[in-house]
């Protein structure tokens, strides 16, 4: 009885209420050591003053993609059973009948929204979505899935200074508020608005009753752009080059304690392009890139800055738990190597002189090499399978949660499953993550078991965890279609390829895989998938059919010219 009041009176106490504020935010394309916290180079002190105050994850991993990663996020189920295994600009139209590849989130996928709105909770979203099917399908649009208001983008990314789309899948950003089409406001700044925003809501809300605030920035995203003053501060920061940052943030995770200070790395960019051998104008170029990155960075640390004041000064802070992760690994994709896009840029108002690189109106991204460095230490980048890709920051803080490092592994589907846990006290079936609400309370243990496995498949690249072990395949152009064993535990660089000295760990995860890929109706994409091709496909029928109102108008117009004249022969 004693043991039982005790534990009452812990729980009860252990967020300072039974139904805490949470915050969730999401960045996009971020390096395990992009922020401060992780051994990153670039000023982040309001997350890092979180990450001071509570549990930093160094072994968490997601899926290597924007939507799926997503829709994962908020259900804690398999990419598979959401609608969205992929990202739906590269999905193969034939497959959008077959369940769980519609494209959009389905209604049997419940968010955490949903779940927290039924619980009394206030919910608010702003920022990128990502899984209504580029706004095609309003039902699955977050102010029809739990959240009480919105103001959100439903692509894959959009220009920070307006509504410009950055690829030719979309004609203009697709945002909308509270389900409906919507405009920008004047001097919009993406970081900037998606906080004012935020903000308004929780102050227009009953401050007795909880909220659940899901705040998913365009930050780190391409097109990289950011007021100019926020660049000039990264201006030389990054003149030594990607090896030398690379390597940097090497010893900068080390000294952390983010990474085994005997752990062999890849010498991943050693088959890129080499930093000595190219032209000053070039570097100029890159350099500067770099640095607007960096500022974008700096830029949404401080509108996070500005959402913890706003709960400080109106005593909202102290029942808050703050989740900070990412969606996947840093964008490696170097746009101007793609046809399409490059010529597609060419016929739109972007420009990329040197001069404004970051500044309205200009296109800006890293490239593969930046993008490798960020990825820092780990191995390759977004889309791949490897811990470059997958393997992103999460920082949990709040009233009651220890302070510290968690090393053993984690995945995306725990959060849906720790909130389940935290709020309702239980974990329906649908959720695949386990709870780490014991790990927030200070339990070093693992939270998974030697026996139990983890399957991942996105757009043909796929990958299994289980006990120190991983498998991972990479398809074309990049990779080699070939599985590869690694053991995680004693080579977290992805070094040593294990596949054929332990053909039995080998054999024994591709039988998980199978299992895996037969209870979620994974689809085998075949060998001739490329993403690059499909969203040409799909960007041409989208196209095409936001023309056909416009065609059947002219079509109308013409028949009656005609009916008339020939009326008045
Ligand atoms: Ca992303």
């Amino acid at each position: 009885m004693r043991i039982f009041a005790l534990f009452t009176l812990l729980s009860f106490t252990f967020y300072g209420n039974d139904r805490p504020n949470i915050v969730l935010i999401l960045i996009d394309d971020l390096g395990f050591t992009d922020l401060g916290a992780y051994g990153g180079e670039i000023d982040t002190p309001y997350i890092d003053q979180l990450a001071d105050n509570g549990l930093i994850f160094s072994n968490y991993h997601t899926s290597p993609e924007c939507a799926p990663s997503r829709a994962m996020l908020l259900t804690g189920m398999d990419n598979h059973n959401t609608g969205i295994p992929m990202l739906p600009e590269v999905l193969p139209r034939r497959l959008t009948s077959i369940p769980g590849y519609e494209g959009y989130l389905v209604p049997e996928a419940l968010t955490i929204a949903e779940m927290l709105k039924n619980e009394g909770y206030q919910t608010y979203m702003t920022g990128k979505w990502h899984l209504g099917f580029g706004g095609e399908k309003t039902s699955a649009l977050p102010f029809n899935r739990g959240f009480d208001k919105t103001f959100i983008l439903d692509a894959t990314g959009g220009d920070n200074f307006s509504n410009h789309s950055y690829l030719p899948y979309y004609k203009e950003a697709p945002w909308f508020k509270d389900g409906k089409p919507a405009q920008l406001p004047e001097n919009f700044y993406s970081s900037e608005f998606l906080i004012d925003e935020m903000i308004e809501y929780i102050d227009g809300g009953d401050k007795n009753e909880p909220f659940f605030s899901y705040v998913s920035f365009q930050a780190q995203h391409i097109p990289l752009q950011v007021p100019k003053e926020y660049t000039k501060k990264y201006l030389s920061l990054y003149e030594e080059g990607w090896d030398v940052l690379r390597n940097n943030r090497l010893n900068a995770a080390i000294d952390k304690g983010l990474f085994p200070s005997d752990a062999p790395i890849v010498d991943s960019l050693s088959s890129l392009k080499r930093w000595e051998e190219i032209g000053d104008q070039e570097k100029k170029f890159l350099i500067k890139s770099a640095a607007v990155f960096a500022g974008m960075l700096n830029a949404m640390d401080f509108h996070i800055g500005r959402l913890v004041s706003y709960l400080k000064e109106n005593d909202l802070y102290e029942n808050t738990i703050f989740i900070i992760t990412a969606d996947n690994g840093p964008e490696g994709n170097n746009p101007e190597e793609h046809q399409a896009w490059r010529s597609w840029i060419g016929t739109t108002s972007y420009t990329r002189n040197i001069e404004t690189l970051g500044e309205k109106n200009s296109y800006v991204f890293i490239g593969t090499e930046f993008a490798q460095a960020m990825a820092s230490p780990h191995h390759m980048f977004k889309f791949h399978m490897n811990e470059g890709g997958l393997k992103v920051p999460l920082i949990v803080s709040g009233n009651g949660i220890t302070k510290g490092v968690y090393h053993e592994f984690t995945y995306l589907t725990d959060i849906a499953a720790t909130i389940s846990k935290i709020i309702t006290g239980e974990i329906p079936e649908r959720i695949i993550g386990k709870s780490l609400e014991h790990v927030l309370r200070g339990s070093l243990e693992r939270v998974y078991e030697e026996n139990d496995y983890i399957g991942l498949e996105v757009a043909g690249n796929s990958a299994l965890f289980k006990g120190d072990y991983k498998i991972l395949k990479n398809g074309p152009p990049t990779g080699d279609n070939i599985w590869h064993l690694y053991n995680l535990v004693d080579d977290p660089g992805e070094t040593n390829d294990l596949a054929k000295q332990k053909p039995d760990i080998l054999q024994q995860l591709l039988k998980h895989y199978d299992e895996y890929v037969e209870e979620n109706g994974v689809i085998d994409l075949g060998p001739d998938y490329y993403w690059a091709t499909e969203m040409t496909v799909n960007t041409a029928k989208r196209r095409f059919a936001e023309f056909i109102p416009s065609l059947t108008f002219i079509i109308l117009i013409i028949s009656l010219i005609v009916i008339v004249y020939i009326r008045r022969r």
